[in-house]
C-alpha cells in the first residue's frame, strides 16, 4: 500500500537520490548488492557485460517509434483486458488514493510466450501481440531473453549474498516466470502532484527485480524514510534496479520494496522500459526460517506470487479508458495525451 502523500510537497524541490552502485564484475558485488537492497531496494548495475551501450538505446528508440503510430494501428496490437500488448494512455491509476486522474502514459506489455495449457492456471499466460514488423519483434523477444537471463544471474548474487541454501534458490520459482518487458510514453505533461496528476502513481512492484532503462528525460523518484528523492537518468547501457514484493516478503523485509513514482517535471515525453522478472504465478512466497525469530516474527502470511499480482492488477488497472475516446475525438494518435485533453471524459476528476 503506497504511504500517504508528503503534506505540503511541492512540485519542484526534490533532492536527488544518490543511489549505490553495484559492480557485477567486482569480486565483493554479492556483499555490496545485499547492502544497497537494505538501505535502498534500489541500485544502479555497472558492468554486467550483457548489453553495449548502443543496444537499449536501440530498444527505447524502437519504443518510441512504435508509440508515434497512428492510434488504430496501435490499438489493433491491443489485449486491453490481459493486459497485454498495447495499453493506450489512461489505462491504470497506481495510486487511486492519492492520484485524481488515470495515467496519461501509454505502455506496451510483452511476456514470454506461454506453453499450451498454461492459460489454464495463469492468467498472465497469454499471447503477445505484436505489430506487423518482424525487425521490431525480434528485437523485443531478444531484450527479453537477454533481460530474463540477466535477471537470473543477478538473482543468483543476490542469493548468495543473502548465504542462501544454494545461489539457484530463486531460479526455482523462476521456471515459468510471468516477466514484463514494459515499454511505456509518458505524454509531454507537466505532473502536479498537490492535484493528483502524476506520470507514475507510488507504488511497489509485485515480482522478484525489476531492471529500468529510460531515455535522459528525468522523472523517477523513490520514497526513502519518508521523503521522496528524484533519482537523474543513469547513462545506458547501466540499469536501475530495484526489488519487488516477493523479496521483501522471503526476507521479511530484510530487504526493501520501496515505493516509487514518476514526476514529470519537464513537461518533455519520456521512454522508459522495466523488464519485471516476477516468478512463476504458482511461486509459494512465505517469509524464510533465517529472517525470523521471535523477536522478528513473520510479517507475512504465505502467498501465491501470482495472486499477487492479480490483485495488484485488479486494484489499479482502470476497465474502459474515457480518456482514450477523448483522445480520439481530439484526433490525437500521436499518444502525445494529456490529462488536460481528457480531463472533462474524467468523471469525478480534478484536473
Ligand atoms: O518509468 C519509470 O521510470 C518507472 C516505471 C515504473 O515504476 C513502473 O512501470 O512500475
Amino acid at each position: 500500500m503506497p504511504p500517504a502523500a508528503a503534506e505540503g510537497e511541492t512540485d519542484t524541490a526534490w533532492r536527488e537520490a544518490k543511489l549505490p552502485v553495484v559492480d557485477l564484475a567486482s569480486p565483493d558485488a554479492d556483499r555490496v548488492m545485499v547492502q544497497a537492497c537494505k538501505d535502498y531496494g534500489f541500485f544502479v548495475l555497472t558492468n554486467h557485460g550483457k548489453y553495449s551501450v548502443t543496444a537499449v538505446p536501440e530498444v527505447l528508440e524502437a519504443a518510441r517509434a512504435f508509440f508515434a503510430l497512428p492510434m488504430d494501428v496501435k490499438m489493433a496490437c491491443s489485449d486491453c483486458n490481459n493486459s497485454t500488448g498495447y495499453l493506450p494512455p489512461f489505462h491504470e491509476r497506481l495510486d487511486p488514493e492519492h492520484q485524481s486522474v488515470d495515467e496519461s502514459k501509454e505502455g506496451y506489455h510483452i511476456r514470454r510466450d506461454p506453453e499450451p495449457g498454461e492459460s489454464a492456471t495463469d492468467p498472465f499466460a497469454v499471447p503477445n501481440r505484436w505489430p506487423p514488423d518482424p525487425a521490431w519483434r525480434a528485437l523485443m523477444e531478444s531484450y527479453f531473453a537477454t533481460m530474463s537471463q540477466l535477471g537470473l544471474r543477478v538473482a543468483a548474487v543476490l542469493a548468495r549474498g543473502l548465504g542462501l541454501d544454494d545461489d539457484a534458490f530463486f531460479a526455482r520459482s523462476l521456471a515459468r516466470p510471468m516477466s514484463v518487458l514494459r515499454l511505456l510514453r509518458y505524454a509531454p505533461e507537466v505532473s502536479d502532484v498537490r492535484r493528483g496528476v502524476l506520470g507514475t502513481g507510488a507504488h511497489t512492484d509485485y515480482g522478484l527485480l525489476t531492471f529500468l532503462a529510460a531515455d535522459d528525460v528525468p522523472g523517477l523518484q523513490v520514497q526513502l524514510d519518508g521523503e521522496w528523492l528524484a533519482v537523474p537518468p543513469v547513462p545506458p547501457p547501466a540499469f536501475i534496479v530495484n526489488l519487488g514484493d516477493m523479496l521483501a516478503r522471503w526476507t521479511n523485509d530484510a530487504l526493501r520494496s520501496t515505493c516509487h513514482r514518476v514526476v514529470n517535471t519537464s513537461g518533455l515525453a519520456r521512454v522508459s522500459v522495466p523488464f519485471f522478472l516476477e516468478p512463476d504465478f504458482d511461486a509459494r512466497v512465505a517469509p524464510l526460517p533465517q529472517f525470523v525469530s521471535a523477536d522478528n516474527p513473520a510479517r507475512y502470511p504465505p502467498i501465491l506470487s501470482g495472486q499477487h499480482s492479480v490483485d495488484m492488477y485488479q486494484a489499479t488497472r482502470t476497465e474502459v479508458s474515457p480518456g482514450l475516446d477523448a483522445l480520439r475525438d481530439n484526433g490525437d494518435n500521436s499518444g502525445g495525451g494529456s490529462n488536460a485533453a481528457a480531463a472533462a471524459a474524467m468523471p469525478g476528476s480534478a484536473a
